[in-house]
Protein backbone atom coordinates (compact mmCIF):
# COMPACT_ATOMS: atom_id res chain seq x y z
CA UNK A 1 0.00 0.00 0.00
CA UNK A 2 2.06 3.28 -1.20
CA UNK A 3 1.35 5.86 0.98
CA UNK A 4 0.10 9.07 -0.03
CA UNK A 5 3.84 10.99 0.48
CA UNK A 6 3.08 14.60 1.08
CA UNK A 7 2.90 17.51 -1.28
CA UNK A 8 -0.96 18.20 -2.57
CA UNK A 9 -1.51 20.73 -5.56
CA UNK A 10 -5.13 22.49 -4.84
CA UNK A 11 -6.77 24.29 -7.80
CA UNK A 12 -9.55 26.01 -6.74
CA UNK A 13 -13.00 27.64 -8.29
CA UNK A 14 -11.99 30.22 -11.50
CA UNK A 15 -15.72 31.82 -10.49
CA UNK A 16 -14.01 34.22 -8.11
CA UNK A 17 -11.22 35.12 -5.96
CA UNK A 18 -11.28 33.08 -2.75
CA UNK A 19 -12.50 35.22 0.14
CA UNK A 20 -15.49 37.06 -1.60
CA UNK A 21 -18.62 34.49 -1.26
CA UNK A 22 -18.25 33.67 -5.22
CA UNK A 23 -17.35 30.51 -5.38
CA UNK A 24 -20.01 29.48 -2.66
CA UNK A 25 -19.71 26.43 -0.42
CA UNK A 26 -16.35 25.89 -2.51
CA UNK A 27 -14.62 28.43 -0.18
CA UNK A 28 -15.81 26.64 2.95
CA UNK A 29 -15.06 22.60 1.47
CA UNK A 30 -11.27 23.79 0.33
CA UNK A 31 -10.32 25.71 3.43
CA UNK A 32 -11.95 22.91 5.83
CA UNK A 33 -9.73 20.11 3.89
CA UNK A 34 -6.83 22.08 3.42
CA UNK A 35 -6.53 22.82 7.00
CA UNK A 36 -7.18 18.70 7.96
CA UNK A 37 -4.59 18.00 5.07
CA UNK A 38 -2.60 19.66 7.00
CA UNK A 39 -2.71 19.12 9.89
CA UNK A 40 -2.42 15.60 8.98
CA UNK A 41 1.38 16.36 7.94
CA UNK A 42 0.71 16.91 4.01
CA UNK A 43 1.86 20.16 2.52
CA UNK A 44 -0.59 21.61 0.74
CA UNK A 45 -0.24 24.65 -2.36
CA UNK A 46 -3.30 26.68 -3.81
CA UNK A 47 -3.83 27.57 -6.75
CA UNK A 48 -6.49 30.33 -7.14
CA UNK A 49 -7.90 33.86 -9.22
CA UNK A 50 -5.86 37.00 -8.28
CA UNK A 51 -6.93 38.57 -5.30
CA UNK A 52 -7.67 35.39 -3.10
CA UNK A 53 -7.47 35.29 0.42
CA UNK A 54 -7.35 32.45 2.76
CA UNK A 55 -5.54 33.12 5.81
CA UNK A 56 -3.58 31.50 7.53
CA UNK A 57 -2.61 29.58 4.11
CA UNK A 58 -0.46 30.93 1.18
CA UNK A 59 -2.42 31.05 -2.13
CA UNK A 60 -0.71 31.58 -5.56
CA UNK A 61 -2.72 34.06 -7.00
CA UNK A 62 -3.40 33.67 -10.91
CA UNK A 63 -4.30 36.41 -12.94
CA UNK A 64 -7.09 36.37 -15.89
CA UNK A 65 -10.90 36.87 -16.62
CA UNK A 66 -13.01 34.40 -14.29
CA UNK A 67 -15.27 31.59 -15.95
CA UNK A 68 -18.99 32.20 -16.25
CA UNK A 69 -20.81 30.24 -13.09
CA UNK A 70 -21.92 27.08 -14.79
CA UNK A 71 -25.30 27.46 -13.08
CA UNK A 72 -26.45 30.70 -15.60
CA UNK A 73 -25.90 27.70 -18.16
CA UNK A 74 -28.48 25.34 -19.87
CA UNK A 75 -28.00 21.55 -20.84
CA UNK A 76 -27.10 22.30 -24.45
CA UNK A 77 -24.46 25.00 -23.58
CA UNK A 78 -21.15 24.71 -25.16
CA UNK A 79 -17.84 25.18 -23.41
CA UNK A 80 -16.75 28.60 -23.04
CA UNK A 81 -13.46 29.93 -22.61
CA UNK A 82 -13.21 33.93 -22.15
CA UNK A 83 -9.76 34.89 -23.36
CA UNK A 84 -7.18 35.39 -20.90
CA UNK A 85 -9.38 33.15 -18.85
CA UNK A 86 -8.03 32.62 -15.34
CA UNK A 87 -8.88 29.12 -15.67
CA UNK A 88 -6.57 28.28 -18.13
CA UNK A 89 -4.10 30.05 -16.63
CA UNK A 90 -4.40 27.94 -13.24
CA UNK A 91 -4.04 24.86 -15.41
CA UNK A 92 -0.82 26.34 -17.39
CA UNK A 93 0.47 26.77 -14.18
CA UNK A 94 -0.18 23.86 -12.64
CA UNK A 95 1.18 21.85 -15.86
CA UNK A 96 4.60 24.11 -15.20
CA UNK A 97 4.79 23.06 -11.63
CA UNK A 98 3.25 19.21 -11.21
CA UNK A 99 6.47 17.79 -11.04
CA UNK A 100 7.06 19.08 -7.68
CA UNK A 101 3.64 17.20 -6.26
CA UNK A 102 2.13 13.77 -5.97
CA UNK A 103 -1.48 14.18 -6.97
CA UNK A 104 -3.56 17.54 -7.88
CA UNK A 105 -7.07 18.15 -6.17
CA UNK A 106 -9.10 20.27 -8.94
CA UNK A 107 -12.03 22.19 -7.01
CA UNK A 108 -13.65 23.85 -10.03
CA UNK A 109 -17.07 22.50 -11.41
CA UNK A 110 -15.23 23.01 -15.14
CA UNK A 111 -14.78 21.01 -18.53
CA UNK A 112 -10.95 22.16 -18.92
CA UNK A 113 -9.52 20.14 -15.93
CA UNK A 114 -11.48 17.31 -16.61
CA UNK A 115 -10.19 17.29 -20.14
CA UNK A 116 -6.76 18.21 -19.31
CA UNK A 117 -6.58 15.01 -16.80
CA UNK A 118 -4.85 12.57 -19.46
CA UNK A 119 -2.64 15.28 -20.47
CA UNK A 120 -0.89 15.43 -16.93
CA UNK A 121 1.77 13.27 -15.61
CA UNK A 122 0.57 13.32 -12.43
CA UNK A 123 -2.81 12.31 -11.35
CA UNK A 124 -5.87 14.70 -10.77
CA UNK A 125 -8.73 14.25 -7.55
CA UNK A 126 -12.05 16.12 -9.00
CA UNK A 127 -14.14 16.90 -6.44
CA UNK A 128 -17.66 17.86 -8.02
CA UNK A 129 -19.14 20.36 -6.20
CA UNK A 130 -23.09 20.65 -7.67
CA UNK A 131 -25.56 18.24 -9.51
CA UNK A 132 -25.67 17.83 -13.06
CA UNK A 133 -26.31 20.79 -14.69
CA UNK A 134 -25.52 20.66 -18.41
CA UNK A 135 -24.74 17.61 -20.73
CA UNK A 136 -20.93 18.79 -21.41
CA UNK A 137 -19.89 18.57 -17.96
CA UNK A 138 -21.97 15.14 -17.24
CA UNK A 139 -19.82 13.60 -20.99
CA UNK A 140 -16.51 14.49 -19.66
CA UNK A 141 -17.09 13.92 -15.64
CA UNK A 142 -18.50 10.28 -17.54
CA UNK A 143 -15.42 10.45 -19.74
CA UNK A 144 -13.20 11.09 -16.92
CA UNK A 145 -14.88 8.41 -14.17
CA UNK A 146 -14.06 5.72 -16.62
CA UNK A 147 -10.65 6.59 -17.62
CA UNK A 148 -9.59 7.37 -14.22
CA UNK A 149 -11.68 5.37 -12.28
CA UNK A 150 -11.81 6.33 -8.38
CA UNK A 151 -11.03 10.21 -9.07
CA UNK A 152 -14.04 11.71 -9.54
CA UNK A 153 -15.67 12.67 -6.02
CA UNK A 154 -19.01 14.08 -5.04
CA UNK A 155 -20.62 15.19 -1.43
CA UNK A 156 -23.43 13.11 -1.45
CA UNK A 157 -24.96 9.91 -3.26
CA UNK A 158 -28.05 11.84 -3.69
CA UNK A 159 -25.85 14.88 -5.96
CA UNK A 160 -23.86 11.71 -7.45
CA UNK A 161 -27.01 9.92 -8.60
CA UNK A 162 -27.93 13.15 -11.07
CA UNK A 163 -24.71 12.13 -13.02
CA UNK A 164 -26.22 8.67 -13.29
CA UNK A 165 -22.30 7.50 -13.74
CA UNK A 166 -21.95 3.30 -14.23
CA UNK A 167 -18.44 3.54 -12.69
CA UNK A 168 -17.26 3.81 -9.11
CA UNK A 169 -16.94 7.13 -7.22
CA UNK A 170 -16.26 8.30 -4.33
CA UNK A 171 -19.11 10.37 -1.84
CA UNK A 172 -16.92 12.77 0.79
CA UNK A 173 -20.43 14.82 2.32
CA UNK A 174 -17.98 17.60 3.71
CA UNK A 175 -16.79 18.41 7.12
CA UNK A 176 -15.57 21.50 9.29
CA UNK A 177 -13.55 22.88 12.36
CA UNK A 178 -16.43 22.43 15.01
CA UNK A 179 -14.94 24.20 17.49
CA UNK A 180 -15.42 27.84 15.84
CA UNK A 181 -19.13 26.41 15.93
CA UNK A 182 -21.15 27.69 19.35
CA UNK A 183 -23.87 25.48 20.80
CA UNK A 184 -26.69 28.27 21.76
CA UNK A 185 -29.46 26.10 23.20
CA UNK A 186 -31.55 29.77 23.81
CA UNK A 187 -32.67 31.26 20.37
CA UNK A 188 -34.05 34.22 19.80
CA UNK A 189 -37.22 34.32 17.89
CA UNK A 190 -35.92 34.64 14.57
CA UNK A 191 -35.37 32.51 11.32
CA UNK A 192 -32.33 32.40 9.43
CA UNK A 193 -31.48 31.90 5.63
CA UNK A 194 -28.02 31.24 4.45
CA UNK A 195 -26.51 31.29 0.78
CA UNK A 196 -25.50 32.85 -2.18
CA UNK A 197 -28.75 35.16 -3.11
CA UNK A 198 -29.68 33.66 -6.50
CA UNK A 199 -32.48 32.39 -8.18
CA UNK A 200 -31.59 28.83 -8.10
CA UNK A 201 -31.54 29.06 -3.70
CA UNK A 202 -35.21 29.95 -3.54
CA UNK A 203 -35.13 33.11 -1.22
CA UNK A 204 -38.12 33.99 -1.96
CA UNK A 205 -39.67 30.79 -0.15
CA UNK A 206 -38.15 31.58 3.09
CA UNK A 207 -39.83 35.16 3.21
CA UNK A 208 -42.95 34.20 2.29
CA UNK A 209 -42.81 31.28 5.07
CA UNK A 210 -41.28 33.88 7.51
CA UNK A 211 -44.12 36.10 6.59
CA UNK A 212 -46.79 34.15 6.95
CA UNK A 213 -45.92 32.63 10.73
CA UNK A 214 -45.14 36.50 11.36
CA UNK A 215 -41.20 35.83 13.09
CA UNK A 216 -38.53 38.26 11.89
CA UNK A 217 -36.24 36.59 8.84
CA UNK A 218 -32.07 37.07 9.27
CA UNK A 219 -30.85 36.51 5.59
CA UNK A 220 -26.86 35.90 5.37
CA UNK A 221 -24.66 35.65 2.57
CA UNK A 222 -23.40 37.79 -0.71
CA UNK A 223 -26.07 39.39 -3.55
CA UNK A 224 -25.09 37.46 -6.26
CA UNK A 225 -27.93 38.43 -8.13
CA UNK A 226 -28.77 42.16 -7.41
CA UNK A 227 -32.12 42.17 -9.34
CA UNK A 228 -33.51 38.96 -7.89
CA UNK A 229 -32.61 40.82 -4.51
CA UNK A 230 -34.31 43.81 -5.24
CA UNK A 231 -37.59 41.95 -6.78
CA UNK A 232 -38.10 40.37 -3.69
CA UNK A 233 -37.74 43.51 -1.51
CA UNK A 234 -40.83 44.94 -4.02
CA UNK A 235 -42.70 41.69 -3.56
CA UNK A 236 -42.56 41.89 0.66
CA UNK A 237 -41.97 45.59 1.53
CA UNK A 238 -43.08 44.97 4.42
CA UNK A 239 -41.75 42.60 5.51
CA UNK A 240 -39.09 42.05 8.45
CA UNK A 241 -36.12 41.01 6.46
CA UNK A 242 -33.09 41.64 8.01
CA UNK A 243 -29.85 41.63 5.54
CA UNK A 244 -27.18 40.86 7.52
CA UNK A 245 -24.53 40.42 5.10
CA UNK A 246 -21.59 37.72 3.92
CA UNK A 247 -19.97 37.38 7.37
CA UNK A 248 -16.65 35.53 8.52
CA UNK A 249 -17.64 31.93 9.79
CA UNK A 250 -16.92 33.78 13.51
CA UNK A 251 -19.78 36.60 12.96
CA UNK A 252 -22.10 33.85 10.90
CA UNK A 253 -22.07 31.39 13.46
CA UNK A 254 -22.60 33.78 16.52
CA UNK A 255 -25.85 35.32 14.31
CA UNK A 256 -27.61 31.91 13.00
CA UNK A 257 -27.07 30.10 16.73
CA UNK A 258 -29.62 32.26 17.97
CA UNK A 259 -32.19 31.17 15.46
CA UNK A 260 -35.20 28.94 15.83
CA UNK A 261 -33.67 27.31 12.63
CA UNK A 262 -32.19 27.30 9.51
CA UNK A 263 -34.82 27.53 6.16
CA UNK A 264 -33.02 25.50 3.53
CA UNK A 265 -35.14 26.22 0.29
CA UNK A 266 -32.91 25.40 -2.82
CA UNK A 267 -34.60 25.06 -6.77
CA UNK A 268 -31.87 22.60 -7.40
CA UNK A 269 -29.89 19.69 -6.32
CA UNK A 270 -28.12 20.85 -3.73
CA UNK A 271 -24.78 19.08 -3.95
CA UNK A 272 -24.32 19.18 0.14
CA UNK A 273 -25.25 22.26 1.97
CA UNK A 274 -22.51 23.73 3.57
CA UNK A 275 -24.81 26.17 5.88
CA UNK A 276 -26.68 23.08 6.88
CA UNK A 277 -24.25 21.72 8.83
CA UNK A 278 -23.07 24.94 10.24
CA UNK A 279 -26.28 25.23 11.41
CA UNK A 280 -26.50 21.96 13.06
CA UNK A 281 -22.70 22.79 14.62
CA UNK A 282 -24.96 25.76 16.37
CA UNK A 283 -27.62 23.40 17.35
CA UNK A 284 -29.88 24.59 14.84
CA UNK A 285 -32.64 22.65 13.58
CA UNK A 286 -33.04 22.16 9.77
CA UNK A 287 -36.32 22.69 7.52
CA UNK A 288 -35.14 21.97 3.99
CA UNK A 289 -37.04 21.33 0.95
CA UNK A 290 -36.83 17.27 0.10
CA UNK A 291 -33.87 17.70 -2.47
CA UNK A 292 -31.07 16.83 -3.30
CA UNK A 293 -27.74 16.63 -0.19
CA UNK A 294 -30.16 18.09 2.68
CA UNK A 295 -32.13 13.92 2.64
CA UNK A 296 -28.90 12.67 3.79
CA UNK A 297 -28.42 15.14 6.10
CA UNK A 298 -31.46 16.42 8.00
CA UNK A 299 -32.62 13.12 10.72
CA UNK A 300 -36.32 13.70 9.79
CA UNK A 301 -37.92 15.41 13.63
CA UNK A 302 -34.89 14.56 15.24
CA UNK A 303 -32.57 17.52 13.82
CA UNK A 304 -35.28 18.86 11.34
CA UNK A 305 -37.62 18.63 8.93
CA UNK A 306 -37.53 17.95 5.20
CA UNK A 307 -40.97 19.42 3.56
CA UNK A 308 -42.39 19.23 -0.20
CA UNK A 309 -40.09 20.90 -2.50
CA UNK A 310 -41.07 23.92 -3.39
CA UNK A 311 -44.24 24.33 -0.73
CA UNK A 312 -44.03 27.54 1.48
CA UNK A 313 -47.42 25.82 3.34
CA UNK A 314 -44.75 22.60 3.88
CA UNK A 315 -42.28 25.45 5.39
CA UNK A 316 -44.98 27.13 7.86
CA UNK A 317 -46.17 23.87 9.20
CA UNK A 318 -42.60 22.45 9.83
CA UNK A 319 -41.52 26.10 11.77
CA UNK A 320 -44.90 25.03 13.99
CA UNK A 321 -42.79 21.69 15.14
CA UNK A 322 -39.76 23.28 15.77
CA UNK A 323 -40.52 22.55 19.33
CA UNK A 324 -40.18 18.58 18.99
CA UNK A 325 -36.67 19.33 18.00
CA UNK A 326 -33.86 18.81 20.70
CA UNK A 327 -31.38 21.43 19.71
CA UNK A 328 -28.70 19.57 21.10
CA UNK A 329 -29.40 16.75 18.75
CA UNK A 330 -28.42 18.73 16.10
CA UNK A 331 -25.29 20.02 17.51
CA UNK A 332 -24.52 15.74 17.99
CA UNK A 333 -25.25 15.36 14.74
CA UNK A 334 -22.51 17.45 13.38
CA UNK A 335 -19.77 16.07 15.95
CA UNK A 336 -20.62 12.43 14.61
CA UNK A 337 -20.80 13.32 10.89
CA UNK A 338 -19.12 16.49 9.63
CA UNK A 339 -16.25 17.26 12.09
CA UNK A 340 -13.16 17.71 10.13
CA UNK A 341 -11.48 14.28 11.55
CA UNK A 342 -14.58 12.75 9.63
CA UNK A 343 -13.71 14.62 6.83
CA UNK A 344 -10.22 14.35 6.63
CA UNK A 345 -10.68 10.30 6.94
CA UNK A 346 -12.52 10.44 3.91
CA UNK A 347 -10.50 12.86 2.27
CA UNK A 348 -7.46 10.84 2.99
CA UNK A 349 -9.01 7.31 1.56
CA UNK A 350 -10.14 8.81 -1.51
CA UNK A 351 -6.44 10.33 -2.35
CA UNK A 352 -4.55 6.83 -0.89
CA UNK A 353 -7.31 4.91 -3.09
CA UNK A 354 -6.43 7.05 -6.42
CA UNK A 355 -2.43 6.41 -5.81
CA UNK A 356 -2.63 2.93 -5.14
CA UNK A 357 -4.32 2.52 -8.98
N1 LIG B 1 -19.28 27.50 -12.01
N2 LIG B 1 -18.02 27.35 -13.97
C1 LIG B 1 -18.14 27.17 -12.63
N3 LIG B 1 -17.08 26.65 -11.95
C2 LIG B 1 -17.14 26.44 -10.61
O1 LIG B 1 -16.17 25.96 -10.01
C3 LIG B 1 -18.33 26.79 -9.91
C4 LIG B 1 -19.39 27.33 -10.66
N4 LIG B 1 -20.53 27.68 -10.04
C5 LIG B 1 -20.74 27.56 -8.59
C6 LIG B 1 -19.56 27.00 -7.91
N5 LIG B 1 -18.46 26.62 -8.56
C7 LIG B 1 -19.65 26.87 -6.42
O2 LIG B 1 -20.25 28.04 -5.90
C8 LIG B 1 -20.55 25.73 -6.03
O3 LIG B 1 -19.98 24.61 -6.56
C9 LIG B 1 -20.63 25.59 -4.55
Amino acid sequence: MQILTNKLLFISTPVGALGTGLGGGVELTLFNITKEMTRRGYEVEIIAPLGSVMQPFMVKEIPGELQIPGQTQTRTSPITIPKNSVLANMWEYARQVQADYDLIVNFAYDWLPLYLTPFFQIPIAHLISMGSLTDAMDWIIEQVATKFPGTIGFHTQTQAATFGLKEEYTCLLNGMDLSIYQFCNQPSQTLAWVGRIAPEKGLEDAVAAAKITGIPLKIFGMKQDESYWQKILQYYPDMSIEYMGFLPTIELQQELGKCLALLVTPRWVEAFGNVAIEALACGVPLIAYRRGGLTEIVREGKTGFLVEPDSVQGLVDAIGRLNEIDRYACRKQAETEYSLEAMGDRVEQWLKGILNK
